[in-house]
C-alpha cells in the first residue's frame, strides 16, 4: 500500500510533533526474532530451501522468507507506542549480505523490509488514528573504511568509499520505494563508513528529485566517549553535520547509564534534533540482556526531564514493553528545544576543532608536502613512510592545528600517495586528532583524498579557473563529502593579483557557492594568493599589501567567510636564508592577522614572534612587507634588506654586526631548523645584491 502523503508533508508532520513532544523510536528487532527460536528452514522458507550454504542467523532474510512474522513484530511496536519504526534491514547491503552470498539480494530484501513497515505502519495509523513514520535503516556493515583489518599493514583497507557508496545508493533507493518516510544511518562504528552513506543518500535523493529527512545514529563503543574508529561525540558530529539531519543521536554499545554524557553533549551542540536508543544494559554471560523495561525507563526519565531529548527508543535487548514503559516514563515531558548554534567553521579529525571569530590564528602545517620538502618528498619516494609520518607528527607537535598533505609531483601518481599517505595517517591517532586540508591542484587527487578520511577536513583547492561550471560541480561534490573548501583567487583570466582582482573574484566564487550550490559560508576559506616580494620586480611590491586589503574587504562584506594563504611563498625570494625568511613571515602575519586572517599554511613551529625580531632586521622588513618609501635615496627597500640579510643567514660563518644575535633567542630556532641549516652546502658568502628570483609555479 502506497501512502499517499509526499515527502515534504511528511517532513511537515514530523517537526510539528517534534516540536510538540519527544518522540518514540521502536526496539530491538534481534531479541524479538530470537523468542521466537527459529531453524534454518525457518530462516530459509520456500524460496530459499535450496540455497548452497546456511542461512540461519541471516535475519534481514526474514522480510522475505517470514514477512508476516516481522510485520508482527513492527505491530506489537507500534501498539507498544513507538512513532517510528526501523526496517529490519540493518545486514541488507550488498556488502554484509555477502556473508550469505545474497548480496544480489540486497535491493529486494531494503524494498520488502521497507514495505512490510510502511503497511504495518498505516494500519497501526489507521486503527489510532496518530500517523506512524517508517524509517528505512542503514547499518554500517561488516567493515570498516577507517580501519586495517591487518594490524601488520595499516595503509591496507578491505573496503573503499566507492564500493559503500555503490552499496549504500542501492538500499537507499530500494527502501525509498518501499515506502520509507525517513533514511536513519544507525550504529555508526567508523564515520567513513556513514559519510559515505551520507554521500550515497545525496546521490539517491539527487536521482528522485526529492529529499526525505535523515535520521543519524552513532556507537559509542568505550567508557572514554570514542567511536570505534576513534572520534570524539563532538568530532563524529562534525563530520556529518553537512547532510543536515533531522536528528543525531547515538545507539547500541553502552548501557544507558554510560551513554548519558555523550548524549548531554550532543544535546548541547546539535542544531538538530537528538536522539538516543541505548540497549537493554549490557549482555549478560549468555548474550541475553536483562535490565527491566522499569530500570531502563527509570534512566531515561532523567534525561527527559534534563531537556536533554527528542527521540528515544532501544537497542538490543529491548522490547515493546521497554517501550511502552519509556514512553509513559518521558512522556510526561517536554521535548528538547533547539539551540541557538553560533555560527562557526566546525571541522575535526579524531577531535573537534571549531574556528569562529574569537579563535586566534590557526596554524596549517605545510611540511607533508611533495613539491614543499626536498625531504617529504624523498621519504615518499623511497617509501620511508615511517619516517615521512614522523615528518607529520613533529608538525602537530609543534602546534600545528591542521594538516597539510600534497602528493602533486611529476614523478608520483598523485591519488594512489595520497590514498596511501591519508590511510596511513588514519592509524596514528596523535596525528589524525587534527583535521587534515587536502592539497592538490588536480581534483582526482582531492577526491582520492576526500573518500580516505572520517573528519571534516578542507579541500586545498578549488578555483573558478576552469570557469563556473567546473568550479560549481566541483563544490556541490566538496559539500556532499562533507568538506570545507579553500577557493582560491583565480578566475579564467588567472590568478588575482591586485586588491580589486582579488575582492572581485572572491566575490563571484562566494555568490556562486552560497547561492547556488548552497555551500555553508562558514565553511568558504578564501586564499587571495600570497606571493613572492622582495624580488626585485617593481610589480611584485605591492603583492603583499594587496593580499592583506584584500582580507579586509573580503571580512568586510562576505559574511562568514574566512581567509588562509601559504605564507611561506611570501618569502622565496630569501630561500636559504631562513632566520630572515621566518622575519618575513613573522610582519608578515603580524599585519595579515591584524587585517582578519583566519589561518595559513606554515612550517609549524617555525614562526618567529613578532616583537622579539631584532629592531634592524624588523625595520628593514616591515619596509618591505608594507611597501613604504624606501627611507634611502637612490635605493630599494629589497636592497637595503638585502643588505642586512647576510649578517643574519645564522650559519655561523658570517660575522654579525652585533654580538646579540636576535634570531639566536627566536623561540622558532628549534632543533629541526638547527638540523636544517647545518645540513646546508656552504654557500657562498658572496650574494649578489640584487637577486631576481622567481617562485616555483607550482608553490604560488
Ligand atoms: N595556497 C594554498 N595552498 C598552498 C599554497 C598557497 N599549498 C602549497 C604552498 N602554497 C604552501 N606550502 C608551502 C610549503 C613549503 C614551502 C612553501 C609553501 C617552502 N618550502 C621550502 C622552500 O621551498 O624553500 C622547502 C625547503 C625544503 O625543506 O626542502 O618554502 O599559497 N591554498
Amino acid at each position: 500500500m502506497a501512502k499517499s502523503t509526499s515527502h515534504s508533508q511528511t517532513l511537515e508532520q514530523l517537526n510539528a510533533l517534534l516540536a510538540e513532544r519527544i518522540v518514540i523510536l521502536d526496539g530491538a528487532m534481534g531479541t524479538m526474532i530470537q523468542n521466537h527460536k527459529l531453524q534454518e528452514e525457518d530462516y530459509r522458507g520456500e524460496r530459499f530451501k535450496d540455497w548452497h550454504c546456511d542461512v540461519k542467523g541471516n535475519n534481514d532474510l526474514l522480510v522475505l522468507s517470514q514477512p508476516e512474522l516481522i510485520k508482527a513484530i513492527h505491530v506489537k511496536y507500534l501498539l507498544g507506542g513507538a512513532d517510528i519504526i526501523e526496517t529490519n534491514t540493518f545486514n541488507a547491503t550488498t556488502i554484509a549480505m555477502a556473508d550469505y552470498d545474497m548480496q544480489a539480494l540486497s535491493a529486494e530484501i531494503n524494498r520488502e523490509g521497507a514495505r512490510i513497515a510502511r503497511q504495518a505502519a498505516d494500519e497501526v495509523a489507521a486503527q489510532t488514528g496518530n500517523p506512524r513514520y517508517v524509517a528505512g535503516v542503514l547499518g554500517p556493515t561488516n567493515r570498516t573504511c577507517s580501519i586495517s583489518p591487518d594490524v601488520n599493514d595499516p595503509g591496507f583497507r578491505n573496503i573503499s568509499f566507492d564500493q559503500l557508496v555503490e552499496a549504500y545508493v542501492e538500499s537507499t533507493s530500494a527502501l525509498i520505494e518501499g515506502g520509507a518516510d525517513i533514511i536513519m544511518v544507525e550504529t555508526i562504528f567508523d564515520t567513513l563508513n556513514a559519510k559515505a552513506a551520507l554521500f550515497a543518500i545525496e546521490t539517491v535523493f539527487d536521482q528522485i528529485g526529492e529529499r526525505l529527512p535523515v535520521m543519524i545514529s552513532g556507537t559509542i563503543t568505550d567508557a572514554s566517549g570514542r567511536t570505534l574508529t576513534g572520534q570524539t561525540t563532538e568530532a563524529f558530529y562534525n563530520s556529518l553535520r553537512h547532510i543536515k539531519p533531522l536528528s543525531i543521536g547515538l545507539n547500541c554499545a553502552l548501557e544507558s547509564k554510560e551513554l548519558r554524557p555523550y548524549v548531554e553533549e550532543l544535546s548541547r551542540i546539535a542544531e538538530c534534533y537528538v536522539s538516543a536508543h541505548p540497549n537493554a544494559g549490557l549482555p549478560n554471560e549468555f548474550g541475553g540482556y536483562d535490565e527491566t523495561p522499569e530500570e531502563m525507563a527509570e534512566v531515561i526519565i532523567q534525561w527527559a526531564e534534563e531537556g536533554m531529548l527528542n527521540i528515544v527508543g532501544g537497542c538490543c535487548g529491548s522490547t515493546p514493553t521497554h517501550i511502552s514503559a519509556i514512553r509513559e516514563a518521558v512522556l510526561r515531558h517536554a521535548p528538547r528545544t533547539l539551540p541557538e548554534i553560533p555560527v562557526a567553521c566546525r571541522l575535526s579529525g579524531l577531535e573537534p576543532l571549531t574556528i569562529d571569530q574569537n579563535s586566534l590564528f590557526v596554524n596549517v602545517g605545510e611540511r607533508a608536502n611533495v613539491t614543499g620538502s626536498a625531504k617529504f618528498l624523498r621519504l615518499i619516494k623511497e617509501e620511508k613512510f615511517e619516517e615521512a609520518l614522523d615528518v607529520v607528527r613533529e608538525q602537530v607537535e609543534n602546534g600545528a592545528q591542521i594538516i597539510d598533505v600534497n602528493m602533486d609531483e611529476g614523478m608520483l601518481d598523485g591519488a594512489a600517495s595520497m590514498t596511501k599517505f591519508l590511510n596511513l595517517i588514519a592509524s596514528e591517532p596523535d596525528i589524525s586528532r587534527v583535521p587534515i586540508m587536502i592539497d592538490s591542484s588536480k581534483w582526482d587527487v582531492i577526491e582520492a583524498g576526500l573518500k580516505c578520511v572520517q573528519g571534516k577536513s578542507i579541500v586545498n583547492s578549488i578555483s573558478m579557473k576552469e570557469g563556473e561550471e567546473a568550479f560549481i560541480k566541483q563544490a556541490t561534490l566538496v559539500k556532499r563529502y562533507g568538506a570545507a573548501a579553500i577557493v582560491m583567487a583565480f578566475d579564467e583570466q588567472g590568478q588575482a593579483d591586485t586588491r580589486a582582482r582579488k575582492t572581485d573574484i572572491c566575490t563571484r566564487a562566494y555568490r556562486l557557492l552560497v547561492d547556488v550550490v548552497g555551500f555553508a559560508p562558514e565553511d568558504i576559506i578564501f586564499d587571495p594568493n600570497i606571493f613572492a616580494i622582495a624580488t626585485g620586480i617593481d610589480e611584485h611590491d605591492n603583492y603583499a599589501v594587496d593580499f592583506i586589503e584584500s582580507i579586509k574587504d573580503i571580512k568586510a562584506t562576505l559574511p562568514h567567510a574566512m581567509i588562509s594563504g601559504g605564507v611561506s611563498n611570501v618569502s622565496f625570494s630569501f630561500r636559504g636564508n631562513n632566520p630572515v625568511r621566518e622575519a618575513i613571515h613573522a610582519v608578515f602575519l603580524y599585519h595579515a592577522i591584524q587585517a582578519g586572517m583566519d589561518m595559513g599554511i606554515v612550517n609549524a613551529g617555525q614562526l618567529a614572534i613578532y616583537d622579539d625580531i631584532d629592531k634592524e632586521l624588523k625595520d628593514k622588513v616591515e619596509n618591505v612587507v608594507l611597501n613604504l618609501p624606501c627611507p634611502v635615496a637612490d635605493s630599494s627597500n629589497t636592497e637595503q634588506l638585502l643588505d642586512i640579510a647576510e649578517q643574519y643567514r645564522g650559519d655561523g660563518t658570517q660575522v654579525a654586526k652585533k654580538e646579540d644575535l636576535a634570531w639566536r633567542s627566536w623561540p622558532l630556532m628549534s632543533a629541526c631548523l638547527m638540523r636544517w641549516l647545518k645540513a646546508l652546502p656552504n654557500l657562498s658568502t658572496k650574494t649578489p645584491k640584487l637577486r631576481v628570483l622567481k617562485p616555483p609555479a607550482h608553490l604560488m
